[in-house]
């Protein structure tokens, strides 16, 4: 089922979002002067909508989690990550991809919040975007390169089904792109982000008990399996396809 205010939420949201944007660029002073509740400079992040409704990951990823994962533990890492921020307009226009991936770069004192709360923005932002339903497969250069490196899509399946079932405590597995261009699984612990080591992530695979205990309890095996029913291959394929 659609639910139409989710829609005009998001619409509304959008058209918010993109008016401030606009005026941002053309008049950035007069935005703060006319605007400051909606777009505080101290609270530069957002989150994202979803791209779809939340029961639409039914039966896989029930709606009920899809509405806490995303608007109470999302909204909590945009939360932290500006509270991170703020004060530091040094860091203002950074995209917090360009935070997650230049770590080294920042403050001591606000480092180890960057790395939990700006990772937990990027690897939620691209979570949401990697999941859909509809594409059963992988296309064009992903396709082959799956083939190359695991011999089809069921050998991908068992390497990222035991990553997931690997990592100790809470964290992600992930399909990246090395630098090199080929394809990597590899899991990351906490709010750790791929982006860090120079990587670029293809799928998000979110194995924090938050992302599944409501439907699947203490069994993250069954969770892991309903998984591949709804991963979004054409944001892979693109994902892959891009420039890195
Ligand atoms: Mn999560």
């Amino acid at each position: 089922m659609h639910n139409p205010m989710h829609n005009i939420d998001r619409r509304s949201a959008i058209a918010t979002m993109t008016a401030l944007a606009g005026a941002a660029a053309l008049a950035p002073g007069l935005l703060a002067q006319t605007a400051p509740a909606a777009a505080p400079a101290s609270a530069p992040f957002t989150v994202p909508p979803l791209p779809y409704a939340y029961d639409a990951l039914e039966p896989y990823i029930d709606a009920q989690t899809m509405q806490i994962h995303h608007d109470k533990h999302h909204q909590t890492y945009v939360n932290n990550l500006n509270a991170a921020v703020a004060g530091h307009p040094e860091l203002a226009g950074k995209s917090v991809n360009d935070l997650v991936a230049n770590l080294a770069a920042l403050p001591d004192s606000i480092r180890t919040a960057i790395q939990n709360n700006g990772g937990g923005h990027a690897n939620h932002s691209l979570f949401w975007l990697t999941l859909g339903k509809g594409t059963t497969a992988p296309s064009g250069e992903l396709a082959k390169a799956i083939d190359g490196k695991f011999s089809g899509l069921s050998g991908f399946q068992e390497k990222l089904t035991a990553a997931a079932l690997s990592v100790f405590g809470s964290g992600w597995a992930w399909l990246v792109k090395l630098p090199d261009g080929s394809l990597n699984i590899e899991t990351t612990h906490n709010q750790d982000s791929p982006l860090t080591q120079g990587h670029t992530p293809i799928l998000a695979l979110d194995v924090w008990e938050h992302a599944y205990y409501l439907k699947y309890q203490n069994v993250r095996a069954s969770y892991v399996k309903a998984y591949f029913s709804v991963i979004n291959w054409d944001f892979a394929s693109s994902q892959f396809a891009k420039k890195a």
